[in-house]
């Protein structure tokens, strides 16, 4: 066994150094969404996470995948992040082990990979765990991808090359696959069949239904998320008419460029390449299929958003009615963010009567928390997100359905949770699965985008983003509301803030981009966006900002 240990560990270490070796000085950390930085810089991080990979999945004794995306950032960037058995971001404690192995210059590579293996007493480095690799249409992403395989392989893994997928796609894959396909199957095709099949079982043959009709205008950010709405639409059979723009794929530096699920919640407006139809629905996805914007364009040409904070009112509306239908005692909770707008809380703990709960930014942290209730549903302003229901509740839902004494009511709503279930992907947000669902629930309500957008009125807010040197210097605390550091920082904001009406503003570090998140919300858009760039500015001035502090004119 040690002898075998030692020669693996010779073939990792010579790959290491004659193929993979370590061209950047400075360091870089695990983020939000794993590593996320210039793609030339990326090659040897991508081996050594293929190294880790193999490692995590000894230990958890699991099939483990890693996904090549730096999903909504531009182009040139790419990143990798590593999903977990059951579907979820790679575990907390491992994100530390991530780091220290991407940053460790060659020649300590070995002694890190000795003290991991000590750590988790990991015995055989025999057996070949299976690792899912994916990744995103980014011209970078192939030789990204080759040199995880590697590490993979150099460590004695067995990789399975998925190829081009979105990243939820890959998170259902390793879960169909830690469930013995008892999720489903781990394939493309079993993807679409088990979403399509459970669309079309809901939808009935009535297409249309009161004020919705069955067509909406898709924004592919000239991403993963066009090339794979191609084969959801055969499945679909016409039941939804998905219009595709942005469909550039490979190559075309078009890639979430003026469109895309980010430029149209950042900028707050309509993206380009889609034709301005009034009244007409519109989404968006970003740069690896994982978030959803809805959006419109009324009579007069004004723009209308309905963000990851409407989706999720709206699922966890629907849901609450159809759980009150089925007479079935389950409870239900919604995960926000800092991010979400203040109108869509007081919505959601007053009229919809749902308690919700807020936590920092990162899916990994609204995912665990949603599975607290019996039924989360958990959505990012960003359009991130998905509901997830504890195994308990689905076998209490499914056997529900087997019993006699229901109503005809309470039979009829059983079986719509029970595909709705189907339809949804609980590995992690889908941008298309979360589609699927919102046009299921507009379909059963009879609402056009209107309708949606009636239940209530957000309060003008405004993203900004601010340069600074470092940007570790800024951190938070209360899930992310306030800022600890740089001292006095968050009394200047409350300062500012006490000045506007309905006034809200928080600062961030991004763990996915170099710079400092700034989010203001207040009573009126012109109350807001003041309020955004002087908060903006404070930043600049007490974290160490740089190149021009934010301003209204630029
Ligand atoms: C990733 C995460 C999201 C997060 C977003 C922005 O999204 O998965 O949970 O909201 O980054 O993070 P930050 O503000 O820290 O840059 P994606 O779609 O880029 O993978």
């Amino acid at each position: 066994m040690e002898n075998n240990n030692k020669q693996r560990c010779r073939t990792v270490y010579a790959f290491a150094r004659e193929m993979y070796p370590k061209t950047v000085k400075h360091d870089i950390s695990y983020g939000t969404a794993g590593f996320r930085t210039r793609a030339t810089d990326l090659h040897y991080v991508m081996y050594r996470m293929g190294l880790l990979a193999v490692l995590r999945a000894r230990v958890k004794k699991a099939v483990i995948g890693v996904m090549i995306t730096a999903s909504h950032n531009p182009e040139p960037d790419n990143g990798v992040k590593l999903v977990d058995p059951m579907g979820e971001m790679l575990e907390q404690s491992w994100e530390k082990w991530a780091t220290k192995l991407a940053n460790v210059p060659d020649d300590k590579l070995e002694s890190v990979i000795n003290e991991l293996i000590k750590e988790y007493d990991i015995q055989n480095m025999n057996d070949r765990p299976e690792i899912l690799v994916g990744k995103d249409t980014r011209p970078s992403s192939p030789s990204l991808a080759k040199a995880v395989i590697d590490g993979v392989l150099a460590m004695g893994g067995k990789p399975i090359d998925y190829g081009i997928v979105t990243t939820p796609q890959l998170h259902y894959f390793v879960v169909c696959k830690n469930t013995n396909k008892a999720y489903g199957e781990p394939t493309e095709e079993g993807y679409y069949r088990k979403l399509t099949n459970a669309f079309k079982k809901v939808r009935g043959d009535d297409f249309n239904n009161g004020n919705y009709i069955n067509k909406v205008l898709y924004d592919g950010a000239n991403g993963v998320g066009a090339k794979k709405v191609k084969f959801l639409k055969e499945g679909l059979e016409g039941s939804l008419i998905i219009d595709m723009y942005n469909d550039e794929i490979i190559g075309s530096g078009k890639l979430n460029y003026l469109c895309g699920a980010d430029y149209v919640k950042t900028n707050q407006t309509f993206p380009t390449g889609l034709p301005q139809t009034p009244n007409q629905r519109c989404c968006s996805v970003d740069g690896d299929a994982d978030r959803l914007m809805y959006y419109y364009l009324d009579e007069n040409e004004k723009f209308h958003m309905m963000d990851g904070d409407r989706i999720a009112t709206l699922i966890a509306g629907y849901l609450k009615e159809i759980l009150e239908n089925t007479g079935l005692k389950l409870n239900l909770g919604l995960v926000q963010t800092a991010y979400a707008n203040g109108a869509s809380t007081d919505y959601i703990t007053n009229e919809l009567k749902v308690p919700v709960a807020c936590v920092p930014t990162g899916v990994k942290w609204l995912h665990h928390k949603a599975l607290e209730y019996d039924i989360g549903v958990y959505f990012e302003a960003n359009g991130h997100g998905t509901v997830v229901f504890k195994d308990e509740a689905k076998r209490k839902i499914k056997s529900a359905f087997q019993t006699n004494n229901l109503t005809k009511t309470q039979k009829d709503a059983t079986l719509r949770l029970i595909n709705i279930i189907d339809i949804i992907n609980e590995t992690v947000g889908d941008a298309i699965s979360d589609m699927l669902l919102v046009e299921t629930i507009l379909h059963a309500k009879g609402w056009d985008i209107k309708q949606w957008e009636e239940a209530y009125h957000d309060l003008p807010n405004r993203l900004l983003k601010v340069t600074v040197q470092d940007r570790t210097v800024i951190t938070t605390t209360d899930a992310e509301r306030k800022c600890v550091t740089p001292e006095g920082l968050q009394d200047e904001i409350d300062k500012i803030v006490s000045k506007y009406p309905k006034g809200r503003s928080f600062v961030r570090p991004s763990g996915t981009e170099d710079v400092v998140r700034v989010y203001a919300e207040a009573a009126t858009k012109e109350d807001c966006d003041k309020l955004a760039y002087e908060v903006g500015k404070k930043v600049h001035e007490l974290a160490g900002g740089t190149g021009d502090a934010p301003s209204a004119s630029k």
